[in-house]
């Protein structure tokens, strides 16, 4: 089997590729620099018309969307058990995912890039101040969640490898997360685990070719 994911650094495809990384599979990155656009080429737009990564290639396949790759991953290598075995918990991790991808990223989304919701000059302020008051919303749900836990469910899970981003995406902005420690925690935790650690290696690699190549 041929697996490859499109990823970009900084953004939620890091969830595929740790979740690849946990199942021990092998798989081909293929690197694009969103800051040329290249997420919007003729070429790619073929491959995913909604001009976002993560996509996920199997054999000729393709795959968009977080949760369905990561959903494609846990069927496929099952001895990774990155979803729970019991058939109600797994849905409660696969709730987890629709929750980070469709319930959390669009947020901080909107703190990244306040211009792509609303255009009314001098409302980039008023748009990350609303959603960093959702985004902590969702973060106090986590922080509950995660009490006297170390992952989500009994093991580590997808659902780890997804929240992980979105944790790590709103350290990357101005945001006070000192009330979400258990969050942190589970951050801190998560970086010290191997798949995470090559995640952020690759990361870092691929930011120098793309800064080499600018
Ligand atoms: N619902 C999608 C969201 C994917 C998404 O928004 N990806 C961002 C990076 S985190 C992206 O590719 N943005 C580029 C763009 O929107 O043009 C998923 O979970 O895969």
């Amino acid at each position: 089997m041929k697996i490859a994911l499109y990823y970009a650094p900084i953004t939620c495809a890091l969830a595929p590729y740790v979740t690849l990384t946990e199942a021990n599979a092998n798989f081909e990155v293929r690197p694009l620099n969103l800051r040329k656009d290249q997420h919007k080429s003729a070429e790619y737009l073929k491959i995913n018309p909604k001009h976002k990564v993560p996509v996920l290639i199997v054999d000729g396949k393709t795959l968009s969307e977080s949760v369905a790759i990561q959903l494609w991953i846990s069927r496929t290598f099952p001895q990774a058990k990155l979803l729970p075995s019991d058939p109600w918990e797994e849905l409660k991790a696969i709730s987890i995912l629709s929750w980070c991808s469709g319930g959390i990223h669009p947020f901080l989304a909107r703190i990244n890039s306040p211009p792509r919701v609303c255009d009314v000059p001098g409302a980039d302020e008023s748009v990350r101040r609303l959603a960093s008051e959702n985004l902590f919303e969702n973060f106090a749900i986590a922080e509950e969640l995660l009490a006297g836990r170390e992952f989500f469910f009994e093991h580590f899970t997808a659902a780890d490898a997804h929240f992980l981003w979105c944790f790590r995406r709103a350290t990357q902005f101005e945001l006070d997360l000192s009330k979400f420690a258990n969050c942190k925690a589970h951050f801190e935790r998560m970086k010290t685990r191997p798949s995470v650690q090559k995640l952020l290696d690759f990361e870092k690699t691929v930011q120098a070719d793309f800064a080499k190549a600018a």
